[in-house]
């Protein structure tokens, strides 16, 4: 049919991950759930998010609970969300949350063989204004199934995830994914009326849109190789002739939505001074980006191979295009 509303030939989130589970033979349905379970915290946040300031001001109708969690803030809020679903699932072993100092180790009784590294919600500035927030997420398989967990399986490389992804509440809700060794990046649209995520964005690849994006207001502690690339993308290099075309400037300071863009559009984001936590930022955006073509870098070394000392390490980083990321890296060397 050409009647829109008759298509029935979508997918879901949901049917790609249980395809995705069909095709691995090794495969124990654990991850499907981890995932099943995450994509319910994201309808739930995304809710939340949506509704937050008209509760401030109409409440809530029901139950007075909604009101009382109301008066606590958003991100403690999303936090409990994903710990609660996430501890419930009976598959995580280990949660990192950028919101709790110490590392979730998940009893026994309910333990399972995953860890999962979460930003609840992400670019906190930007909560109050209505502007695009997300939450960012990378799952790591435990190393010894047999014995305790701990931080030891989540202070390993980024090239060990298993998945990552973020989901971004922006003027519609989107669930990014990619699986480490599938090299795909998929994207899903909520459809809040049938609940669903549905495939929207399959096979993400960099967009080619000359854009740049940080937070100039940072230049005076920027590394010299960065300044220069900086300017390199705004004024034509010296001796050159004929036209120029300089990059656009596009920073939202919401790490989501500027990476977001970066997948769709192209171009390159910085947060070169070391801001930005491993684990639950950095990281999962790394493979996002590497599996959809770009480059993600500290400027001198790649992302994924960083191992992180603490569960709240930061770093710099430089993700996008690869002849950009490449770029900038030549400056570190020239400078080094
Ligand atoms: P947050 O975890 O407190 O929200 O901080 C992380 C955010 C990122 O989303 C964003 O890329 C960056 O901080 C923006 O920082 P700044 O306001 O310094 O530009
Ligand atoms: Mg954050």
């Amino acid at each position: 049919s050409d009647r829109e509303d008759l298509r029935t030939d979508f997918t879901t989130l949901t049917n790609d991950i249980l395809h995705a589970q069909q095709c691995s033979p090794e495969a124990t349905g654990d991850l499907t759930i981890l995932l099943s379970t995450l994509a319910s915290s994201f309808k739930w946040i995304s809710n939340v998010v949506r509704k937050a300031e008209l509760m401030k001001v109409i409440g809530v109708t029901g139950t007075t609970n909604v009101q009382a969690e109301n008066q606590q803030k958003l991100d403690i809020l999303t936090n409990q969300i994903m710990c609660n679903l996430l501890r419930d699932s009976g598959k995580a072993a280990v949660l990192i949350s950028e919101e709790d100092e110490e590392a979730i180790i998940i009893p026994d009784a309910q333990k399972g063989n995953y860890c999962v590294c979460f930003d609840p919600l992400d670019g906190s500035s930007n909560i109050d204004c209505g502007v695009s927030i997300g939450t960012i997420f990378g799952i790591y398989h435990v190393k010894d199934t047999r014995a305790p967990a701990g931080i030891h399986d989540v202070l390993r490389a980024g090239g060990e995830m298993v998945a990552a992804g973020y989901c971004l509440y922006g003027s519609s809700t989107v669930l990014v994914l990619t699986f480490a060794n599938s090299k795909q990046v998929n994207g899903y649209t909520l459809d809040p009326h049938i609940g669903e995520f549905v495939l929207t964005h399959p096979k993400v690849k960099l967009g080619k849109k000359k854009i740049y994006s940080c937070n100039e207001g940072n230049v005076s502690k920027f590394d010299k190789p960065i300044l220069e690339y900086l300017q390199s993308v705004k004024y034509p290099p010296p001796g050159h002739t004929g036209p120029f075309t300089p990059y656009s400037a596009r920073y939202v300071g919401s790490m989501v939505a500027d990476v977001h863009r970066t997948l769709l559009y192209g171009g390159v984001f910085l947060y070169p001074n070391g801001k930005l936590r491993i684990l639950y930022e950095c990281f999962p955006m790394a493979l996002l980006v590497e599996n959809a073509g770009g480059k993600a870098s500290t400027g001198r070394e790649r992302i994924l191979d960083i191992i992180p000392d603490h569960i709240h390490a930061r770093s710099g980083i430089i993700l996008g295009n690869t002849e950009e990321v490449e770029a900038v890296e030549a400056l570190y060397k020239k400078f080094d």
